[in-house]
């Protein structure tokens, strides 16, 4: 075989192993929606979109700037037989695996949105009546309408946490009381309007580290109260299926969870619920957002 024929076999030999073995995997992973399976802090897989953050246990979603914990799947006893009869009766609900924002939404979050905001009679301007201490970056956006929060989720490629997904990141598995436990509230641990912050403002989104839930959940005992996505059923415990439960059949109210710094201490109590009407915004209601992890073969 001459030096030009040996050459030439080379080159087709190259060219052959190109394209059988190198283009298809360039091309797997350049398509759309084929990213490589990459594992979060429990062995999970995450979401495309979804970064491991530098502390073990955080997630990062870069859109809205957000850290987010993971919620594994499994069962937890949702409501209590010691507080009000729409807590009734305590029920096992069991969760595929989630992720849920570390904080409330901030102001500074809101604002990176660039979204308009609703007025109560339905007209929208860019921002709203800013609260008596201004609009901080790093205090819970506030005083907003259960539709602006689910514009805002929208636009952030989440979505609003279920009843049943609020709860467990609240309380965990255990039924306890609080986050934090069993104990009865305290400054360090959350903000209601006793707390001499109470006062001059919200609490900072990051703040009471030691309220936080089993999952490493701030604030979701006060602060501000949080929109949830279901509509409100007083009954809805009572006949709600036992996998991913989300109450959707028509109704007046949504819910909200986890009580307010201008509120009692009662309202801190993990399984209490409250209700509003979607165009309802007063300055102790907020919200956080959740994501749907995926779903494991
Ligand atoms: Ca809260």
């Amino acid at each position: 075989m001459t030096r030009t024929c040996r050459l030439t076999t080379v080159a087709r030999l190259t060219g052959l192993v190109w394209m059988v073995f190198v283009l298809p995997l360039w091309a797997s992973e350049a398509a759309p929606g084929k990213s490589k399976t990459r594992l979060g802090w429990h062995g999970e897989t995450m979401p495309g979109g979804l970064e491991r953050g530098e502390q073990q246990g955080d997630y990062l979603w870069a859109r809205d700037g957000s850290t987010m914990v993971y919620v594994p799947a499994g069962s937890f006893p949702m409501g209590s037989d010691e507080g009000d009869a729409d807590e009734r009766p305590i029920h096992t609900v069991y969760l595929d695996g989630y992720y849920i924002d570390k904080f409330e939404v901030s102001w500074g979050q809101w604002k990176r949105s660039g979204l308009p905001y609703s007025t109560r009679i339905g007209t929208r301007k860019q921002q709203p009546e800013p609260p008596d201490w201004g609009i901080v970056d790093h205090q819970p956006m506030q005083n907003v309408t259960w539709n602006d929060a689910r514009a805002f989720v929208d636009w952030a490629g989440k979505r609003l946490p279920t009843e049943a997904e609020w709860e467990k990141a609240a309380r965990g598995t255990d039924g306890r009381t609080y986050p934090w436990g069993n104990e009865k509230p305290s400054f360090e641990r959350a903000i209601w309007k006793d707390h001499p912050i109470a006062l001059e403002s919200t609490g900072s989104v990051d703040c009471c580290a030691a309220g936080a839930s089993p999952y490493g959940v701030h604030n979701m005992a006060g602060n501000i109260y949080e929109w949830c996505e279901d509509v409100y059923a007083k009954d809805y415990y009572a006949r709600s299926p036992e996998r991913n439960p989300v109450q959707l059949e028509p109704g007046r109210y949504r819910v909200l969870r986890g009580g307010g710094f201008v509120l009692e201490s009662t309202e801190l109590r993990s399984a209490l619920r409250y209700r509003l009407l979607p165009l309802d915004r007063t300055p102790y209601i907020g919200f956080r957002a959740a994501l749907a992890g995926v779903a494991e073969d």
